[in-house]
């Protein structure tokens, strides 16, 4: 018997993305994507090792599917890649694509597995790219038909859909170049990130003009910055770390507009987004759920600051720290829960769309990995803490199904409660995916 149950409807699933997984980057009329481009230029990605194979999912999604079924996972939260569907991003539509996900839903059925999709990973079509990318206003009109055909395509099957995931990901690849397209351009970068809330805007318009049932949201990361010390230094960079992060979203989304603190600075910058009339409203359009990714908190420290927090520099602040890096910090997943009610007022339904742990350093074998237990577990007791507090938090999506490609890491970062073995191809679960499987039969931890 668990000592913390979830409720009897909570959802627990698993997640994934299409560049991670996978592969197939140019078979049957898929059209290149930015990330494609990016990890196949020299110096870009940990020992220049492309993700052109990501993971074969492409060829095995049956045995994928057949394992989550294995393992009584409700749900599989997973992305479309817009550049299979369009080639060129706009315009003419890849019916293989199309196929695909078709087969896949349908598999995930069959199943008894919920599909839960998000139109967008980080993947744009690198037609797109040429053509201005997400810092032109265009990518608005392209997103709107790219949802308008995929919600054409699935809406009879798929009840529940994220526009975008993390955009905070265009910061990274426009601002700081660490990530796809590897530009380094904050004012584009700002420019940008306004361009992605307003597709996320259509994105949701055309779910509600295509009328299908269902509910859709955004997927947010939350880092949470905590001040090292109680200096106004550290503060005010804890505060300004937010606001360039995940408050950029939420504030337009469920605020209002834009924070003050944040136009203020951005404007003595010179990096302010131009904003048209009617921009706000569009942001602002209502959505069913709110999806956060939880991973950790960010102890931020003036002294020692480090704008690339994700990762580890040798001074460490916060404590207790997991063998790859990262703060354990499980309650950061109650803290954020919180936030968006306390600091937003957001009464709607939440879903924790990821959380998960990369394998230790020191890992000896990789089926045995009992610090991802440990994690996963905490996690899912401060998540039913909030739930026993009132808040209506309805699923949990562990990150990942499987060992992927973690971007610019390549493959050398593995989050799955499933190993693969890049040899070979093989799937076996480890340890965690077996607990996974238990806590959902329990219904608890
Ligand atoms: O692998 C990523 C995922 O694509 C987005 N969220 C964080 C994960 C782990 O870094």
């Amino acid at each position: 018997m668990p000592k913390i149950l979830l409720p009897k409807d909570f959802t627990f699933g698993v997640a994934t993305s299409a560049y991670q997984i996978e592969g197939a980057w140019n078979e049957d009329g898929k059209g290149p994507s930015i990330w494609d481009t990016f990890t196949r230029t020299p110096g870009k990605v940990a020992g220049d090792v492309p993700g052109n194979r990501g993971v074969e999912h492409y060829q095995r999604y049956r045995e994928d599917v057949a394992l989550m079924r294995d393992l009584g996972i409700e749900s599989y939260r997973f992305s479309l890649s817009w550049s299979r569907l369009m080639p060129e991003g706009a315009g003419r539509v890849n019916q293989a694509g199309v196929d695909f996900y078709s087969r896949l839903i349908d598999q995930l059925l069959e199943q008894g597995i919920a599909p839960n999709v998000t139109l967008y990973h980080w993947d744009l079509p690198q037609a797109l790219e040429d053509r201005g990318g997400w810092v032109t206003r265009d990518v608005v009109g392209w997103f709107g038909d790219y949802a308008a055909l995929v919600f054409d395509s699935y809406g009879d099957r798929v009840r529940r859909w994220a526009t975008l995931n993390e955009p905070i990901s265009i910061w990274v690849g426009y601002g700081m170049g660490a990530f796809a397209p590897g530009r380094s351009d904050e004012k584009a970068a700002r420019q940008a990130m306004h361009n992605a809330l307003l597709a996320h805007g259509r994105g949701v318009e055309a779910f509600r003009a295509a009328g299908s049932p269902g509910e859709i949201g955004i997927v947010l990361d939350i880092w949470q910055r905590h001040p090292a010390t109680d200096k106004p230094e550290d503060k005010a960079l804890a505060a300004d770390d937010e606001d360039n992060g995940f408050r950029f979203f939420l504030d337009p989304l469920l605020g209002g507009g834009y924070s003050e603190r944040l136009t203020q600075r951005l404007t003595a910058a010179g990096t302010m987004p131009e904003i048209e009339a009617g921009d706000l409203e569009l942001i602002a359009t209502p959505i069913d759920y709110l999806g956060l990714n939880v991973y950790s908190r960010v102890v931020v420290s003036a002294e020692h600051y480090n704008p690339k927090w994700w990762v580890a520099d040798e001074w460490h602040p916060g404590g207790n720290f997991l063998d790859n890096g990262m703060e354990f910090y499980p309650k950061a997943v109650y803290d954020a829960i919180h936030m968006v009610k306390t600091d937003y007022g957001f009464d709607r339904p939440i879903f924790i769309t990821e959380n998960g742990v990369s394998d230790g350093k020191t890992l000896a074998d990789p089926l045995e990995d009992d610090e991802r237990i440990a994690y996963v577990g905490a996690f899912l007791e401060w998540i039913a803490k909030a739930i026993d507090e009132g808040a209506d938090v309805r699923g949990y999506y562990l990150w990942s199904l499987l060992d992927n490609y973690e971007w610019a890491a390549a493959y050398t970062q593995k989050f799955g409660i499933v190993h693969v073995d890049l040899e070979t191809m093989q799937r076996t679960p480890k340890k965690s995916a077996l607990w996974y499987r238990d806590v959902i039969r329990s219904r608890g931890v």
